[in-house]
């Protein structure tokens, strides 16, 4: 007896990259981009700033100044764009790589440095946004964000959500709940991906066996793209879509953005120990693909761009940024009961006591 079985396609779907500028910043898109000549000068002061900043973190964590630092090095479009591409009333959920995004939000250098020093007081932004403080728990932002969320949505608010986390984040639980709900709740929230490829050890093939992370939006019913996530102009168009459709009703969008982890994953490991020879390669030849040099070749080219600005620019970022440090350096010790003050509005019986034997042992210790 011969069996066959009768199939209908009833689903097929397709997944898109989206790039504007190549390697050497030579356009690749039909858009008018001149009316934006100020933004791509502004996201460019960003990464050159964020970038300049970045190094000096490293150096204060170094020098025992700061616990850790996590930074963007040569993958800072996706964050810094993202920063300047959403509003005010917008609401970013960071991950720890997002310090370009927060530096455009109006976060200060110095909040961002007690942060890093281990000062809960750096969480607590003045920047007027209802910004999430900084994720360090992968993936937990993801759910933070859809709940958030929500709520705009039951508000009635015109406000879109950014949940902005790594390829690692995409394997783990929190990731696709999040997404779910989007997806069901249709809710106003974008998933920004920072595709590095690496999640610390782990190369991007060991944690999933998808060709592209964009495609996790499928089973959820959530759009999606994957964008070249060293061209700050095909991110900004990406991202610029996505929220004005999340505002206006039009649903959740993840986008994964695809770039490379160049450096260490933070001042507390050393790629030498996992890359072999090969990926040590990939690393290298990732250079090429800077996001910085690519949108200063963009900008030369059109005469908006040349070393007189660059220099000048350079220095007022130094100025700024050691002013930052100067003040952060300045910043006393917070008190030891701190690790109990952020999680309730009034303490448990059982922390009322550990913080009485906190202060008890200070008091003997002084
Ligand atoms: C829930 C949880 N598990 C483990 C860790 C330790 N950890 C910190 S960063 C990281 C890798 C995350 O990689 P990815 O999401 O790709 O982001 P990337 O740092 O590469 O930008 C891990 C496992 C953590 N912070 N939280």
């Amino acid at each position: 007896m011969h069996h066959t079985d009768q199939f209908t396609e009833i689903a097929s779907f397709t997944i898109k990259r989206r790039s504007c500028l190549n390697p050497n910043g030579e356009l690749l898109t039909e858009r008018d981009v001149q009316p934006d000549m100020p933004r791509w000068i502004a996201i460019y002061k960003g990464m050159l700033l964020t970038r300049l900043f970045e190094q000096k973190a490293v150096r204060l964590q170094r020098t025992g100044r700061l616990g850790i630092f996590a930074t963007a090095f040569g993958q800072e479009a996706i964050t810094v764009t993202l920063g300047h591409t959403m509003e005010k009333e917008d609401l970013l959920c960071p991950y720890y790589r997002d310090t370009g995004a927060l530096l455009q939000r109006g976060v200060t250098m110095d909040e961002l440095l007690l942060y890093w020093g281990g000062d809960e007081r750096g969480s607590l932004f003045h920047n007027d946004s209802d910004d999430f403080p900084i994720a360090i728990m992968v993936a937990s932002q993801c759910l933070h964000a859809a709940g958030v969320a929500k709520a705009f949505q039951l508000r009635r608010q015109q406000r879109a959500v950014i949940a902005s986390c790594g390829d690692g984040a995409t394997s783990r639980g929190d990731f696709y709940e999040a997404l779910n709900l989007a997806g069901v709740w249709q809710l106003p929230l974008v998933f920004v991906i920072n595709n590095n490829q690496w999640a610390i050890s782990v190369p991007l093939e060991q944690q999933t066996a998808a060709r592209t992370l964009a495609q996790k939006a499928l089973a959820a019913e959530v759009s999606c793209e994957q964008v070249d996530g060293n061209d700050c102009m095909a991110i900004y168009y990406a991202i610029r879509e996505a929220l004005d459709k999340a505002r206006n009703n039009g649903g959740p969008t993840l986008i994964e953005a695809l770039t490379y982890r160049v450096h260490e994953h933070s001042t507390a490991d050393s790629p030498e120990y996992y890359r072999n020879d090969e990926q040590q390669r990939v690393a290298k030849r990732a250079l090429t693909l800077d996001p910085v040099r690519r949108l200063s070749r963009f900008l030369r080219s059109q005469r908006q761009w040349n070393d007189c600005l660059e220099n000048q620019w350079l220095r007022t970022c130094r100025i700024f940024i050691e002013k930052a440090v100067t003040r952060y350096l300045s910043v006393s010790a917070d008190t030891p009961e701190s690790i109990f003050r952020y999680n309730y509005a009034s303490w448990p019986e059982v922390l009322v006591a550990q913080v009485a034997e906190l202060n008890d042992d200070d008091q003997s210790n002084a």
